[in-house]
């Protein structure tokens, strides 16, 4: 390799690590847990990976649900309770959890056809009017007890 090259190497790589994670909104590790009772709410959680901006999620939309809404679990009074969020903050350069026990979605509705493929896809829509869709992994919550015995 010549002198060129390497400086070439060196500096795509530098490009790589100067874009990558804490300057890009974007969601992973989504799954859904269905409800093991038919009619009652499954529920979603994912990593939200804030950009360069402070932004909120301010909703989730999918064409094979019924309703999705934005929820996060508060104890008082040592009793789990849940309330509905309008917006959950992702500040820049932040990870943000959806997670069991605080933010999450509730899922009513989760379409057969989605149940079959195995994922659900969703549209996320952000305070800055970014529209960011994904595929979140539908799980039965009885395969995943089964799964960690
Ligand atoms: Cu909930």
């Amino acid at each position: 390799m010549n002198k060129v090259s390497i400086m070439l190497a060196a500096s795509a790589s530098f490009l790589l690590v100067s874009c990558g994670q804490g300057d890009i909104l974007f969601a992973d590790k989504a799954v859904v847990n269905l409800s093991p009772v038919e009619g009652n709410p499954s529920a979603g959680y994912m990593d939200l990976h804030g950009g360069r901006l402070d932004v909120a999620l301010v909703g989730v939309t999918s064409d094979d649900v019924l309703r999705m809404e934005m929820h996060e679990t508060v104890e008082k009074d040592s009793m789990a309770s849940m309330a509905k969020l309008k917006s959950i903050p992702v500040p820049a350069g932040k990870t943000v959890k959806l997670e069991p026990g605080g933010k999450h979605l509730m899922i009513w509705g989760v379409g057969e056809g989605s149940k079959k493929r195995g994922l659900l896809t969703m549209t996320l829509i952000y305070s800055n009017n970014d529209r960011i869709e994904i595929n979140a992994v539908v799980k039965n919550v009885g395969e995943a007890a089964h799964a960690v015995e």
